[in-house]
């Protein structure tokens, strides 16, 4: 009983309190990821959890991963998708049941966000 009262309290608040501190999770809203801009480092897995009321999906425009396929489908209300980031770079990402491609700037807008890997090898050398 008293879980799901924490549940639906969670779910009801708004502004930025449902984004996470770790800096790990890109929530799925509808029809926008949140936050739609995330630094991360090699090696580091991202959540992306579907925090919204219909299905969304996470593509990598260039074809780097398609959760799809990873998953087997989209992903429905509350189920969490998960992707460790290996390769550093800029990954621009888009859900293709809310986001739309410009034919001719090949642009994509709508739910779209960017996820950029850092490569954090030459920081080690900071020792405590
Ligand atoms: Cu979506």
């Amino acid at each position: 009983m008293s879980l799901f009262v924490g549940a639906a309290l969670v779910l009801s608040a708004c502004g930025d309190a449902n984004v996470d501190e770790s800096g790990l999770v890109m929530g799925m809203f509808d029809n926008r990821y949140r936050p739609d801009d995330l630094v991360v480092s090699a090696g580091d897995t991202v959540e992306f959890p579907n925090e919204g009321n219909v299905d969304h999906n996470v593509i990598d425009v260039d074809g780097a991963f398609d959760s799809r396929i990873d998953y087997g489908g989209d992903h429905k209300p509350d189920e969490t998708w998960t992707y460790t980031f290996t390769e550093p770079g800029t990954y621009n990402i888009y859900c293709s049941l809310h986001a739309v491609k410009n034919n001719n700037t090949g642009e994509w807008t709508g739910m779209v966000a960017t996820i950029t890997v850092e490569d954090t090898t030459e920081d080690t050398v900071q020792t405590p």
